[in-house]
């Protein structure tokens, strides 16, 4: 197994966990841009949203279950930003499949 989130899933490389359940993990970002940065990934290896469809699209509903939890518990209640990168145009740096829960700030800058 090379994928570095399938590794944090299986506790082979540490991470600062938040949540766990039977679909998704929650833990801090290494490299954290805002205060408050926090990756939601499937504990199956679906490599990006290119890769969703109707038989896992259940690890996605519950990441954003999971999303909305979390910004709570985190006192996001200002508001919040959720970025998910696809594939080498989009900057995505690990192939498997993580949402970007951002806040703890005003997130001024936007693209859109
Ligand atoms: P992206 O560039 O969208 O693929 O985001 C990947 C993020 O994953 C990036 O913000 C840094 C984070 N990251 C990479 N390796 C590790 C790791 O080993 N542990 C943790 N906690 N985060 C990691």
């Amino acid at each position: 197994m090379s994928c570095i989130f399938c590794k944090i899933i299986a506790n082979e490389i540490p991470s600062e966990r938040v949540y766990e359940d039977d679909k998704v993990i929650a833990f801090k970002d290494i490299n954290p841009a805002t205060p408050v940065h926090i990756l939601v990934i499937p504990k199956v290896h679906i490599e990006g949203v290119h890769e969703i469809d109707s038989e896992n699209s259940h690890y996605v509903a519950r990441a954003f279950e999971v999303i909305r939890t979390l910004a709570e518990e985190f006192h996001l209640e200002k508001g919040y930003r959720v970025i998910t990168n696809v594939k080498e145009y989009g900057g995505q740096s690990v192939p498997h499949l993580h949402f970007h829960l951002l806040g703890g700030k005003n997130l001024g800058e936007k693209i859109i």
